[in-house]
């Protein structure tokens, strides 16, 4: 099945998002969000801290990291077909996972600071889609919820000097039911919205997709217990970029087209030699 009509390409490449709708169905998305939940409750428990000062203004921002970790229900979500697809579309060949999180908006919850996610992991200037956000929306997402909201047109801005002073104004919410993927690529700026409800909660995941030679947000082999490393297959180690070798996929097409036999003479003699 081929989730990528011409559309969707031509919105991703022309825009820089997308819009899946309901590639999880009631049933799913509940599942995903009791693991959410459960989350929550354990780390409560241990005494940890929900809320990340140092990006959201309170905790209304309930923040749960290292998804991977919790319920393998995460590591499907990050190998769904659709976000292959996506990221093989946006990133093309070579794409690993840098990290994976979650932020439940509560009602009172405020904006983070507005950034582009490939501003945070690689310099200037950002001439091409080096990262990629697929967003799993747990709950139907909007404006007064707090839904992601986005500066249309902001993936073309290349360098800090080209962001606008007024971007905060810029921003436009999306708008998508429970169950959706929104498809965001790395360049794309934009920040957490306010819930301004009484009582909806917006609870979405942040699967941040990278090209392999960008320095993964975490570090898995690290992170992940050996339990869970030992759940997995070598495709979900590969997606994750775990294991001793790391920056070698470029370097070893190069070594393929420079076989030992067409090496110049001059390197095999050595200058000393012929001095
Ligand atoms: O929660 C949101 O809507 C945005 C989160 C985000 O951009 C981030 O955590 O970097």
């Amino acid at each position: 099945m081929t989730m990528l009509h011409d559309d969707a390409k031509r919105q991703l490449q022309e825009e820089g998002w997308c819009v899946f709708p309901a590639l999880l169905d009631a049933q799913q998305v509940r599942r995903v969000n009791e693991a959410l939940d459960r989350i929550v409750e354990e780390m409560r428990r241990r005494g940890a801290s929900t809320h990340s000062p140092l990006l959201d203004p309170n905790g209304a921002n309930v923040r749960v990291y290292n998804l991977p970790d919790w319920d393998p229900v995460f590591v499907e979500l990050l190998r769904h077909p659709a976000c292959m697809e996506i990221a093989q579309e946006v990133l093309g060949e070579g794409f690993i996972v840098s990290n994976f999180t979650g932020n439940i908006a509560h009602p009172g919850s405020q904006p983070m600071r507005i950034h582009s996610d490939q501003a945070l992991s690689v310099p200037g200037p950002w001439l091409e889609p080096w990262a990629l956000n697929l967003i799993w929306c747990l709950d139907d997402v909007y404006d007064a919820n707090g839904a992601t909201r986005f500066v249309p047109g902001s993936h073309k801005y290349t360098c800090f000097s080209e962001v606008p002073e007024d971007i905060a104004e810029r921003t436009v919410a999306f708008e998508a039911p429970a169950g959706s993927l929104i498809a965001m690529e790395g360049r794309v700026w934009h920040t957490s919205g306010s819930n301004r409800t009484e009582g909806a909660r917006r609870a979405m995941l942040f699967g941040y997709y990278v090209r392999d030679f960008v320095r993964q947000q975490v570090n898995w082999d690290v992170c992940l217990s050996p339990a869970t490393q030992d759940s997995l297959d070598d495709e979900a180690r590969a997606l994750l970029g775990m294991g001793p070798k790391a920056n070698v996929r470029i370097g070893s097409a190069l070594s393929r087209l420079t076989p030992d036999a067409e090496r110049p003479d001059i390197l095999s003699r050595g200058k000393r030699e012929d001095a």
